[in-house]
Parts: structure tokens; sequence; C-alpha cells
């Protein structure tokens, strides 16, 4: 087996943010002068009342110790402020935007290659699965990364529930339509809703997950609410927010990039650093939060977890975008 050697510039796991910085409740309430008190704020001031989350006894989840980071967390006043969601707008500042969407009630579709096609609220769903937190690093494929603290289930425990038939060799995903509260979905040169699309094999890979959760609460709407995806191995375009039906197809699903501008965005989207953007270089990533330029790694840094599903496919070309 390979074994990898941390380079210099990864920090090791105890480095990170310590879990008491951001899950301590009572850190949260006192508003000491900790980082956690100043990085809690912007959460607290987004909250809308009115949508009180149904859920929210389940947080902070367990954290799941198998998924290290050898980064530090990125800070929630951050990476809650500079999100992309185009059904908000272009840019980097929707968070204010967001919260128009209304998260509850919500409905998830499971529908195609089924045993028996059905619609769950997304309360149901969550409360039929198990939480826990995974630290993930997240690599957009503009170049910039973050780490977050997620909370969610595993992809893999929504596709058993699926009942997907022997044909389904795809999950296509969908996000919701909704130009009248999502201004972006005005714009009719954009082909929505938002969609993408995972094989079978990457879906129920351990490191797919189904988030419904951020830095020890549920998730900001800015984040996607109430549940989006994090597959930590491809660039951030395949991370589909504010999901609302899951379709099991035998057909390869075309996503929302890949109709946009084909040529740049396909439908692996695997990181690797060696190939870079048309327009610019893949090989090194901006760390949100901080001044530092850091080497991408191929998958991510996910290899030993991801790289098996991609033997033989090389003529796929499934390690560019
Ligand atoms: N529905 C939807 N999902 C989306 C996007 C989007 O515009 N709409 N942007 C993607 C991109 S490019 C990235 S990098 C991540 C950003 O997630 P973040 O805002 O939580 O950082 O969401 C992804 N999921
Ligand atoms: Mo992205």
């Amino acid at each position: 087996m390979h074994i990898r050697i941390p380079k210099g510039w990864e920090l090791p796991e105890r480095l990170a943010t310590p879990e008491d910085v951001f899950l301590n409740r009572r850190t949260f309430l006192a508003g000491s002068g900790s980082i956690a008190a100043v990085s809690a704020l912007p959460g607290a001031a987004f909250a809308a009342p009115q949508d009180a989350d149904p859920t929210a006894d389940l947080y902070p989840a367990q954290r799941n110790a198998k998924y290290q980071i050898q980064r530090q967390l990125t800070p929630e006043s951050v990476a809650s402020r500079y999100n992309n969601f185009y059904e908000f707008g272009s840019h980097k500042k929707i968070h204010e935007a967001a919260q128009a969407l209304p998260i509850r009630p919500w409905e998830v579709a499971i529908d195609g290659e089924v045993e028996k096609p059905f619609k769950i609220s997304i309360d149901d769903l969550i409360r039929k699965m198990t939480l826990e937190e995974r630290l993930y690093r997240h690599r957009c494929v503009e170049a910039w990364s973050m780490t977050v603290p997620w909370s969610g289930f595993p992809m893999k425990d929504l596709v058993e529930l699926a009942k997907p038939l022997a044909k389904a060799k795809y999950v296509r995903m969908e996000t919701f339509k909704n130009p009248e509260i999502a201004r972006g979905q005005r714009a009719s040169w954009y082909p929505w809703p938002y969609v993408e699309g995972l094989t079978i094999e990457e879906a129920t890979n351990e490191l797919a997950f189904m988030v419904t959760g951020a830095y020890g609460k549920p998730m900001a709407k800015q984040f996607g609410a109430p549940m989006r995806l994090a597959v930590p191995w491809k660039y951030g375009f395949k991370h589909i927010k504010s999901i609302v039906r899951f379709t099991f197809t035998d057909e390869r699903p075309k996503s929302f990039w890949e109709i946009v501008q084909g040529k740049e965005y396909g439908f692996w989207a695997n990181v690797n650093p060696e190939v870079d953007h048309p327009r610019w270089s893949q090989a090194t990533e901006r760390v949100l939060g901080t001044t530092i330029r850091v080497p991408t790694l191929k998958y991510n840094g996910y290899g030993d977890f991801v790289a098996q599903l991609y033997t033989g496919m090389e003529g796929e070309r499934t390690t560019w975008m």
C-alpha cells in the first residue's frame, strides 16, 4: 500500500482548530474573546428565526476521526461569506440573498430506476440517518480552497434507502427551481435547475457525504441548506446544493456546468494539479482566510480512498475537468 508522507506545509491534525473552539456552545454564548466567539457571530446574524430547524437537536454530531484534513479549519465567518451559489448571483457575496430561500417544508424526491419511487420530507430523511461530523477539504475549480466541519450522513445510506435497480448506473441530482426567490434563476442563459451526477460507485464510496450541517449546527442557507453534497476528491462544482431530487438512471447525466461550458467542465471533475483549466493553472490553491497558496494534491489528497474507482479509465480523462 502507498503510504503518504506529509509534506512540510501539511499541518498535523492537532494544529487544526480544536473541537471546542466551535463546538462548545458555552464558548459561543459567553461571547468570550476567542476566535470562536468572533466567527460564530455572522452565523447567528444570518439565522432567520421563522424557520427554526426541527432537526437542530441532532447537532453537534459526533466527529468521525477517520477523516483527517491536515490543514487549519476555515473560520466560519470566512466560509459563510464567500460562496458559490449561482441561483443567488454569479459572485461570492450571496449570503444575504440566500436567506430568502424557504427550507421548510422541504421534500426530496427519489425516482428513476428504483424499486419504488417516493418522496420524503427532509426531516424524516435526516431522522432515518445517523449524523456524524467530518472535517473535509474543499477545492474549487477556481483555485481556492477551504476546510469545513460538515455534518451529515454517508450518501451510501441514501442509496440504500432508494433501493436502485441493477440497471441504474448513475445518480442525477437536482437543485430547487424558484426564480421568484432565487434571482439568479431569472438569467435565462443558464440551464436551470442546477444538476450534477455521480456514478453509483462514486455515490457509494465512503467519502461521498450528504451534508445537512456545518460548524456544529444545521447548515446556513448559503452552504446549500437543507442538504448538499460533499465529494471532496472532486472540484467544488460537483458539490450540488439545496437538493430536491435524486434520479437513478442508466444514462450519464449532463451537469449544469457541462451544459454551460463543456470544454472546461466535464463529468468527472477529479482534482488534478497536473491538468490546468484552459484559462488558469490548477497547480496551487489559495487557502481561504489566509494569504498563502499551497500545492494542490491529486484527488485533493483523497487518492487512498478513491483512486481505484478510476483504474483502467485513463482514456476517459477522469482527472481533468
Ligand atoms: N445549486 C448549486 N450548487 C452549487 C453551486 C451553485 O452555484 N449552485 N456552486 C458550486 C461551486 S462552484 C462550489 S465551489 C461550491 C461552493 O460551496 P460553498 O459556497 O459552501 O463554499 O458549491 C457548489 N454547488
Ligand atoms: Mo467551485
